[in-house]
């Protein structure tokens, strides 16, 4: 891994994640190694003293470091994972959701402004915020694959994030998952919930919202709300190596396959998105440059040339 820094991603430096790209060693046939870019990155809630819980803050550097990762047309899979273990007491997690500690009446609350830098001094003194819900859409409108690699805590709002990822690998030994929304008094109408029912059933689903009880990776994995199980030293491994498969696909057939496996469940948002992805691909033929070309030589377009499919 080589991390990303704050020349590469143009922002402030991250202080709540932690942002790699994978990396491959390389050695020419005249023996000088050197390393090339994998098309894989790397994301790491990176507050493991509270669980990997996010602030504001936290959700303003994720939504940063995907959208990153999204225009980046080398990149092709982001892991989605959390640092640790905790210093305090070596508790392990992926992420346990919003910060209770800074939740305010009407949402969570930036950081005093002495804390954090400009952007917060200017948010700081807002209305609260509960922006996860549009790093969660970022994660589901984005044409790349999000691999949720759940390496301890999946709780609250945490769970939801690995609900909506494309793919979850969970750690065997260590991977708990509890959904703790109703505990604290909040509520993942959208992705956490309804989809999580898409996964794992009406029943299941409610019953994990409705009881919070903490199951395991192996839990997970027979409800059908994780892909694989991989022993703990192994997940970023076996991580890396779905991402390495995936990226032997064509980019454009995942994208479309992404769009095609939401666009039911997101109604016309999900037809927008697909929609806008065909309009990508009719820019590119010569019918559609036709279109353009005779509307800048202000000339009636001539569409002669194309079929009328059958
Ligand atoms: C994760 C749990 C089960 C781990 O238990 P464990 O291993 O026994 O550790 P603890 O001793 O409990 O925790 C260690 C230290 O970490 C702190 N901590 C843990 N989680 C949080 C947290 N979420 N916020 C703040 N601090 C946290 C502990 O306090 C402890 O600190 P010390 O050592 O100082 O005492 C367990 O920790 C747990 O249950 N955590 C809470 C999980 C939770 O309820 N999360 C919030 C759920 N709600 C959301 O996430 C909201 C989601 C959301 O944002 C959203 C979604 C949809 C619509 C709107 C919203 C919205 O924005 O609100």
């Amino acid at each position: 891994w080589r991390e990303v820094g704050a020349a590469e991603h143009g922002g402030s430096a991250f202080t709540d994640l932690t942002y790699h790209r994978a990396v491959e060693r390389v050695e020419s046939p005249d023996g000088e190694r050197t390393s090339r870019d994998l098309p894989t990155v790397r994301i790491a809630f990176d507050r493991p003293e509270v669980r990997n819980a996010f602030r504001p803050h936290t959700v303003d550097e994720l939504y940063r470091a995907l959208d990153h990762a999204r225009l980046d047309t080398g990149v092709g899979v982001i892991l989605l994972t959390g640092n640790g273990p905790s210093p305090k007491d070596g508790g392990r997690a992926y992420c346990s959701g919003g910060d209770q500690r800074i939740r305010g009446r009407s949402g969570y609350e930036y950081a005093e402004a002495e804390e954090l830098g400009e952007t917060d001094r200017v948010r700081a003194g807002s209305s609260g915020r509960l922006h996860i819900l549009e790093v969660q859409r970022l994660i589901r409108t984005m044409g790349k694959v999000v691999i949720s690699v759940v390496n301890g805590w999946a709780a609250g709002g945490g769970h939801s994030l690995h609900v909506v990822s494309d793919l979850s690998i969970a750690s065997r030994q260590h991977a708990r998952f509890m959904q703790t929304d109703a505990n604290v008094g909040s509520f993942d109408g959208g992705y956490g919930s309804a989809y999580l029912a898409k996964q794992v059933g009406q029943k299941r689903a409610r019953e994990i919202f409705f009881l919070a009880e903490e199951y395991s990776a192996q839990d997970a994995y027979d409800w059908g709300a994780v892909n694989r199980i991989a022993d703990h030293e192994e997940i970023e491994v076996e991580a890396l190596a779905m991402a390495a498969r995936i990226a032997t696909k064509s980019p454009q057939a995942i994208r479309m396959l992404k769009f095609s496996f939401n666009l039911a469940d997101d109604g016309l948002m999900g037809q927008q998105v697909f929609a806008g992805e065909a309009t990508r691909l009719a820019y590119m033929t010569d019918e559609a440059a036709e279109g353009r070309d005779a509307f800048l030589e202000k000339r009636s377009p001539d569409w002669s040339r194309f079929p009328h499919p059958q």
